[in-house]
């Protein structure tokens, strides 16, 4: 069985392929040939994942799902959230990140969390699933795994970040992992 994920990242990709392996061929917009890069200019995580899932429903007449994520630091008024993609004012992981890390010295509360909002189309139906984790914000970047953010946070109760973790342990416990567990659910209580 197939199922269209409504995104570019290939790093969202290979984690929502590692958790649907065996249950489901995950194609994503490379794969369906669409080169578009889909606005997001919704005010909230579940308007972005609208548009993007919306624009594939629309446009390819498919069934399909994206995924709006993001990293909100309780310092930074929930910054950089919607905009964590482009923090820097363009693409890139280690810019971004950089950036947290200064805005973020001398201040001591650290606390910060990941959200994903999935949006799943079905059949012209629309359906919301979130998931967040909490933790905190390092001083400094460790870990070569993952990918945007993951060096510099911290899950609480690990004293790893989440890039010192593979990818099965950080989908265990991550956002995504949250939000993609209850699409699944939704998923397999319909397969009757
Ligand atoms: P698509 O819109 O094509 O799915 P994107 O990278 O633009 O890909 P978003 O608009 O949802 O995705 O932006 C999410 C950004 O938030 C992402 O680029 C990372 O910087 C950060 N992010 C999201 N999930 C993350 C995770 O699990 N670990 C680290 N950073 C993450």
């Amino acid at each position: 069985r197939q199922l269209v994920f409504a995104t570019n990242n290939q790093h969202k990709t290979n984690e929502v392929r590692n958790l649907l392996s065996g249950q489901y061929e995950i194609l994503n917009l490379g794969d369906i040939g669409c080169t578009t890069d889909i606005p997001e200019t919704a005010d909230s995580f579940a308007g972005n994942a609208e548009l993007k899932s919306s624009f594939v429903a629309e446009n390819f007449k498919l069934n399909c799902f994206a995924d709006d994520s993001g990293l909100e630091v309780k310092a930074l008024n929930n910054e950089p959230g919607i905009y964590s993609a482009r923090y820097a004012g363009q693409r890139g992981d280690e810019a971004n990140l950089n950036l947290v890390l200064q805005k973020m010295q001398g201040i001591t509360n650290r606390k910060a969390r990941f959200r994903t909002v999935v949006s799943l189309i079905q059949n012209g139906q629309r359906f919301l699933f979130e998931g967040a984790i909490e933790g905190t914000i390092r001083e400094s970047a460790t870990g070569g795994n993952g990918f945007g953010y993951d060096p510099i946070f911290q899950p609480d109760g690990y004293d790893r970040t989440f890039a010192e973790m593979d990818m099965v342990e950080k989908n265990l416990i991550s956002h995504r992992g949250i939000a993609m567990g209850k699409l699944i659910a939704f998923l397999k209580a319909q397969a009757v």
